[in-house]
């Protein structure tokens, strides 16, 4: 048992109260010597604890730091986010995660980190990470799907972050097919899909989110500044990560679980209705070659819908997109 885990467990089943040394030691199974050892080190790591003679200890105020513990303390999941892998500095989340899922890292294993020194998007694209203000994240699940289904899960993401961003701010924001969440007309958040697989077997699939969440419009790099925004400066309040992360978690785990039981059905709908993309004249960049036309929807596995002026609809399975 991770007893610092199990102490920070046990403050946040009582927010505000003191607990006494002896119902924490009982609850973690050691002394009340290592209790008040692991408090020490809870301090150590940024935890305002207050000790009162007779009362016990009570949590003040802990700090905004993506360690595993907090992560995992009154998570609601049974799988997605139970393990997380949390770092101070990586070149990225992604490769991470690689490795341990193709060391056998469960299904929900997350690998977090509070700052990326090359953080990447799609096409070996640059993503900007900077230390402290963001949620840099990758997400490993092994989906029993076809190969030909995995871009859903992109789109299931986005959906969910969609959800998540509103939940957690009262922001609308919008989708923009496949992988960016809009706030306005600037991105917020972006998702990078990965796979693993042999033949058409998925082993495992690593979905890297990014999400701007407290940078101020100073901390945005110029060459940004037209196209990126963050959740701190639309809402007009600071993030809390934590909760953030876990509600995140728990949507995640719910669309996921509605999917696999009921296919992608759910999914393209809620997509819909939060997207940015439909109805919009849109040119699409593909290697073959460049359309022009409006998005009318997703068809039912997942891929874009183009109309052109001549009323011919094209599909569009993997692209950029211009507006
Ligand atoms: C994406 O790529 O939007 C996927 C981003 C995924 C990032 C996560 S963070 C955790 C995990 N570890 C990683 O290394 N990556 C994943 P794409 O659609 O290719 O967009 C990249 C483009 O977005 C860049 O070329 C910039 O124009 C822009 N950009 C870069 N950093 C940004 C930021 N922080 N916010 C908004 N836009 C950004």
């Amino acid at each position: 048992m991770n007893i610092k885990e199990e102490i920070i467990k046990a403050f946040h089943r009582k927010p505000g109260e003191f607990i006494s040394g002896e119902e924490l030691s009982q609850s973690c199974g050691c002394s009340r010597t290592a209790i008040w050892k692991h408090i020490e080190e809870l301090r150590k790591d940024g935890y305002e604890v207050e000790a009162v003679r007779k009362s016990g200890y009570r949590l003040l105020a802990a700090p905004d730091r993506l360690s595993a513990e907090e992560v995992r303390a009154g998570l609601g999941t049974y799988r997605i986010g139970q393990k997380v892998l949390a770092h101070d500095s990586v070149i990225s989340t992604q490769p991470l995660a690689h490795e341990a899922a193709s060391k056998g890292a469960p299904e929900g294993t997350l690998v977090i980190t509070e700052q990326q020194t090359g953080g990447r998007g799609r096409l070996g694209r640059p993503w900007h990470s900077p230390k402290g203000s963001g949620i840099w994240m990758s997400l490993i699940i092994r989906p029993e799907i076809p190969l030909s289904k995995t871009p859903q899960m992109t789109l299931l993401t986005a959906v969910v972050l969609a959800k998540t961003i509103w939940e957690e701010t009262g922001v609308g924001p919008k989708i923009k097919w496949p992988n960016d969440i809009f706030i306005g007309d600037k991105k917020v958040s972006g998702v990078l899909t990965e796979l693993n697989a042999e033949s058409d077997r998925v082993n495992y699939l690593v979905i890297g989110i990014g999400i701007n969440a407290n940078m101020t419009s100073e901390d945005i790099p110029p060459e940004l500044s037209a196209i990126a925004t963050s959740l701190r400066i639309e809402s007009g309040k600071p993030l809390k990560r934590i909760p953030f992360i876990q509600r995140f978690c728990e949507n995640f785990e719910a669309e996921y679980d509605h999917y696999l039981r009921e296919g992608f059905e759910r999914v393209k709908m809620e997509w819909e209705q939060h997207s940015y993309t439909i109805g919009r004249w849109i040119t699409v960049s593909t290697i073959q070659q460049t359309l022009e036309g409006k998005a009318i929807g997703l068809d039912e596995e997942g891929v874009l819908i183009l109309e052109d002026t001549t009323g011919k609809r094209h599909k569009v399975y993997s692209a950029d997109v211009n507006y």
